[in-house]
């Protein structure tokens, strides 16, 4: 690696910031069941104190996104004892979820129930987690909707698109200056015949329609198979509709498998979409980068760290990518070549610089041996293994 790409590595590297999910560190399954972890989190303060660690040994993690049914247990009065356990921990509140699928009364829907006053309890919901987000000063409230239905001919699709538009525009209107509401696709499940937002165009319609603070959010597992995910990356860059992302892997279907271990190159073509649209306009991308990711099987801080860590890698790679040269054999539709500018950046070996860069900040050059040493596993399990072979019931 030459000096020019060790600077692009660090350069890199200095800007890149991946938000943790709270979900990410607690017992979850699959709809077969779950495999209790003894070190799992089942309290906000062990979600709190495992996102820390992960931060404390990468450095990048500053945010801890939260999910409102599963973190806040107090609604709006929960936000004082979150902020004690943000300074406690060393990692700030991040973007706030409304939970609005796991109730019965959801059964139907939220934002698209046919019921009135189940439309009103979720806006209700989604009002105190704005409130919520400003308490604990996170900028970006994040939705997701379970909203759809399984059999032809049961939903009223136009009718529902117009309660999600009026329901948005109102949350919108919740937003302090500051804030920005988040709209997340998902083109099936829970729902099987359709969802309501299926898809980047109709997250696009809907944002739009709320108003200028909202923004997609593109969560890398919500997509058909062999879908071009960096195209519609780059469709949103450009129409200044991008927010963020919910990052995870997969392979069939809403996997949440750690990033990258399926299809780096995947990930890597994003990235390099973005770092292309930030030099080609000179202009920083303002999107919220963050997981979305729920191990049942891997131990779930080692996944985060391998996750943050494959991050860091793919992002660096994109950063490697010679864009005055890409430009010109893109002008002169030298194919070989700028394919190969991809290819040259993607397979550049950039784990030492990393490590360089690590150690400049005073972090672990490598920190999944840096938790392995710690006895932080150890210490958990010690704490927490009685109550995890209990049993838990929620999702999260
Ligand atoms: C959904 C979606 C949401 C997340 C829930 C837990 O599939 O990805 O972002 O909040 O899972
Ligand atoms: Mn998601
Ligand atoms: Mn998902």
């Amino acid at each position: 690696m030459d000096s020019r790409e060790r600077t692009a590595v660090f350069e890199a590297l200095e800007s890149f910031r991946i938000e943790l999910p709270s979900w990410g560190f607690a017992n979850t399954g699959t709809r077969f069941g779950k495999f209790l972890q003894p070190a799992a989190a089942s309290t906000i303060e062990q979600k709190f104190s495992d996102a820390g660690q992960v931060h404390l040994l990468t450095g990048v993690c500053p945010t801890l996104a939260l999910h409102v049914l599963w973190d806040c247990p107090e609604g709006v009065n929960s936000s004082a004892e979150i902020r004690k356990l943000s300074e406690r921990y060393g990692i700030q509140p991040g973007s706030i979820n409304p939970t609005l699928f796991q109730n019965q009364e959801y059964k139907y829907g939220s934002f698209g129930n046919p019921d009135e006053t189940v439309r009103r309890r979720a806006l209700q919901h989604t009002h105190d987690s704005v409130e919520i987000a400003r308490r604990l000063k996170s900028r970006d409230v994040s939705m997701w909707f379970a909203d759809g239905s399984n059999y032809p001919g049961t939903a009223n699709i136009r009718q529902r698109k117009q309660w999600f538009e009026e329901a948005l525009k109102e949350v919108h209107s919740y937003l302090s200056a500051d804030q920005r509401l988040l709209v997340e696709y998902k083109p099936f499940e829970p729902a099987f015949y359709h969802t309501d937002i299926a898809d980047w165009g109709m997250a696009l319609l809907l944002s739009r329609a709320a108003g200028p603070q909202a923004k997609v959010l593109v969560d890398t597992g919500h997509h058909y198979l062999s879908q071009n995910i960096e195209q519609i990356v780059s469709w949103l860059l450009s129409e200044d509709m991008l927010g963020g992302f919910h990052f995870n892997d997969r392979r069939y279907a809403d996997d949440d498998l750690t990033l990258g271990s399926i299809d780096p190159y995947q990930v890597f073509r994003i990235f390099h979409e973005i770092l292309h649209f930030e030099w080609e306009t000179g202009t920083r991308a303002d999107i919220a980068y963050m997981i979305d990711q729920s191990h049942n099987l891997k131990g779930k801080i080692e996944a985060m760290i391998q996750t943050v860590t494959m991050a860091q890698q793919l992002f660096s790679k994109a950063a490697l990518v010679d864009y005055p040269q890409l430009a010109l054999a893109q002008k002169n539709c030298d194919l070989v070549q700028a394919e190969s500018l991809l290819q040259d950046a993607f397979n550049t070996d950039v784990r030492p610089a990393i490590q360089e860069w690590r150690s400049s900040k005073g972090l672990p050059p490598d920190p999944m041996k840096a938790f392995r040493e710690s006895g932080y596993l150890e210490r958990i399990i010690k704490e927490r293994a009685t109550q995890n072979s209990q049993g838990v019931t929620s999702y999260a």
